[in-house]
């Protein structure tokens, strides 16, 4: 039976001005190894914050995961920027280092075209001995692209799959089946399970740095069969989303953390810095689903 693949979105730790904080970033790692035991960590996403981050910023975090990892995991660079010389300079930042694989955001802001989009894709791959996970985010980008516009750009043997972080299952099923061979990971934590059902490879998610233990759980009691213990896992999760996301789920995140032991330190603005109701808020969310 397959092993669904799981990975943690990386969170970056930050000091309370905004400064990367390294040890913060180390212990974040070292927590999804050795607690969360994921299979990979999706590096310099929106989890991680990056596109608040300079090009220096950036390739420091992907530096320090990727040592503190030492070859335990599978990692993924996501360099994807609005600023295509940046986002090459990253991928052959991240390829020299040894990242086994890349990833990048569609370009989003300006409407570019579709033919825009596939020269963008091309360019950021066109130096770098690399594979590349194209990261779809509809909600966030505007870019919703299709099952033919995925065709053309698997067309270069270098894209080998999609961090598919959207809602829509029709256009799932739709890729999933005209694309057998390629690696799809779902990206909405809530939404594991009808992901699952579709036959996705596995996930990448901001949640998994608390959650992993039980979301492991799920995707093992899926493979098994057992739909309704992975119904019971998720709706237990999704509860918990809930509860992050009404309590802003990029802060809390890191103050869950900190009650797990782990300093992640804070977000970066113009993230909001935790209120006394926002750290209330989250011991509860420990409280109640971790302890
Ligand atoms: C990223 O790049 O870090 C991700 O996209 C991880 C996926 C997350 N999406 C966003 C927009 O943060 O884990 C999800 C998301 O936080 C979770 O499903 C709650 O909505």
């Amino acid at each position: 039976m397959s092993k669904k693949l799981l990975y943690a979105a990386q969170m970056t730790a930050f000091d309370k001005d905004g400064n990367i904080n390294l040890d913060g970033i180390r212990a974040l790692v070292r927590y999804n190894i050795d607690v969360n035991k994921v299979d990979g960590l999706y590096v310099c996403g929106s989890t991680g914050e990056a596109f608040m981050l300079n090009t220096d910023e950036k390739k420091q975090v992907m530096k320090t995961v990727y040592d503190e990892a030492n070859g335990a995991i599978d990692l993924v660079a996501q360099v994807g920027s609005l600023n295509l010389k940046e986002a090459k300079e990253l991928a052959k930042f991240a390829t020299d280092l040894g990242y086994p694989k890349l990833s990048a955001v569609t370009p989003f802001y300006y409407n570019f075209t579709f033919e825009q989009i596939k020269d963008y894709y091309n360019e950021i791959l066109k130096d770098v001995d690399n594979k590349l996970l194209i990261y779809s985010i509809p909600a966030l980008t505007g870019v919703a692209l299709t099952t033919d516009q995925f065709a053309e750009l698997f067309e270069n043997p270098k894209i080998i799959g999609i961090k598919y972080t959207n809602a829509d299952f029709y256009l799932l099923e739709r890729v999933r089946n005209a694309f057998p061979d390629k690696l799809i990971l779902s990206g909405f934590d809530e939404m594991l399970l009808p992901a699952l059902a579709l036959n996705v490879d596995g996930c990448i998610g901001s949640t998994y740095n608390l959650n992993a233990p039980r979301v492991r759980e799920e995707m093992d009691a899926f493979d098994a069969g057992d739909i309704d213990k992975a119904r019971q896992l998720q709706n237990i999760s999704n509860d918990m989303i809930t509860d992050l996301i009404a309590n802003d789920i990029y802060p809390t995140l890191k103050l869950v953390m900190k009650h797990m032991g782990v300093d992640a330190g804070y977000v970066k603005k113009p993230m909001s810095h935790p209120t006394p109701e926002m750290e209330a808020g989250a011991k509860a969310i420990y409280e109640k689903y971790f302890k």
